[in-house]
């Protein structure tokens, strides 16, 4: 008789879904929310009223153009800017722009885990600014780094904007903090946006929008297990739920079941009862102010260079150096 062997697991996503969904309290890790729905449906989010960081790290980096570039290239010498989590890049295209009408020689090196948000990008920079020379990489953050590591002898500029960051515990923050740091040199730079304490309200409205946007985010998780994986999960029996807690700063999202009941995921061969309210973790988005950034900085050997915010500090972008 064959013994039953340790299962092996196809992709990353599928040994994360049997390691979350089989222990307790049961968790799903926030990166896969993006496939090509999850990249459209977020693109919605940025576009909604609540959602505040996407519009405030944008008019910080139009208000800051000339000083943010003046810092890019501070040497004069060309230089290439990595970013990380470069979706639509929105935002970067004011910094690219300016980049560009200033006659700067850099190089665009975006980097996300959605190889379908890299070739709209890149189709759109194409179109809009043919001067710029792109080239996209398609990966996690951690594999990526690497790469930037062995990448060519120019200066580094990496951009990690939109408060991704803050999907991260404080921990893995240090860890991925000093993980740039290895791959950066003296004279480089890594710009982040990091969301900041504010009114509360005004937080739990931004991850609980009265459309369900977000509750549709929340689930896509599950409808890739449905489609990737064949997956009978019903999303009507969950509820999208949000948490923000003002004193560590940290907003959890959760999948709630409303009943009692079992999905069965066939390519894990895997039963997952629910009792009913019971909780999937499915993602944090950490919120920071001064003090919390400059002690992630320091444990991770960075120096905080310089901030960029608004008005209201709701949203603040730091420069980094070694
Ligand atoms: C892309 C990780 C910055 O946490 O604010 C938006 C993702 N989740 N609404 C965030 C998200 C729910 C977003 N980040």
């Amino acid at each position: 008789m064959p013994q039953k062997t340790t299962t092996t697991f196809a992709t990353a996503f599928e040994r994360e879904v049997h390691e979350g969904l089989t222990a307790f309290p049961k968790y799903l890790s926030s990166k896969y929310f993006y496939d090509e729905v999850g990249d459209k449906l977020f693109q919605d989010i940025m576009a909604m009223p609540e959602y505040y960081l996407t519009d405030c790290e944008f008019n910080i980096l139009q208000t800051n153009k000339t000083a943010i570039v003046d810092l890019f290239a501070s040497d004069g010498e060309p230089f290439s800017l990595f970013e990380l989590g470069a979706g639509d890049g929105k935002k970067t295209k004011v910094l690219i722009r300016h980049l560009v009408e200033r006659n700067i020689r850099f190089d665009y090196r975006p980097i996300d885990i959605s190889q379908n948000a890299l070739d709209q990008l890149e189709t759109a920079l194409h179109k809009e600014l043919p001067e710029v020379d792109i080239n996209p990489l398609q990966g996690t953050y951690f594999d990526t780094l690497r790469d930037i590591g062995e990448s060519n002898g120019r200066r580094k500029v990496i951009l990690f904007l939109g408060s991704n960051i803050g999907n991260l515990l404080h921990p893995q923050a240090v860890e991925f903090l000093k993980n740039m740091r290895k791959v950066i040199n003296k004279n480089d730079l890594i710009f982040m946006g990091f969301d900041q304490k504010k009114n509360p309200q005004t937080i739990l409205d931004a991850y609980n929008d009265k459309a369900g946007i977000t509750e549709a985010f929340n689930k896509n998780i599950l409808a890739r297990i449905n489609k990737e994986m064949g997956g009978d999960f019903n999303l009507d029996n969950f509820l999208h739920w949000e948490v923000y807690d003002p004193q560590t700063g940290t907003a959890k999202s959760y999948l709630v079941s409303k009943v009692e009941q079992v999905a069965y995921i066939e390519r894990l061969d895997l039963e997952v009862p629910f009792k009913r309210w019971e909780t999937i973790h499915t993602e944090i988005s950490q919120k920071y102010d001064d003090a919390v950034v400059q002690w992630l900085a320091g444990e991770a050997g960075l120096e905080i260079a310089t901030s960029f915010s608004d008005e209201e500090e709701s949203y603040k972008d730091y420069v980094f150096t070694k």
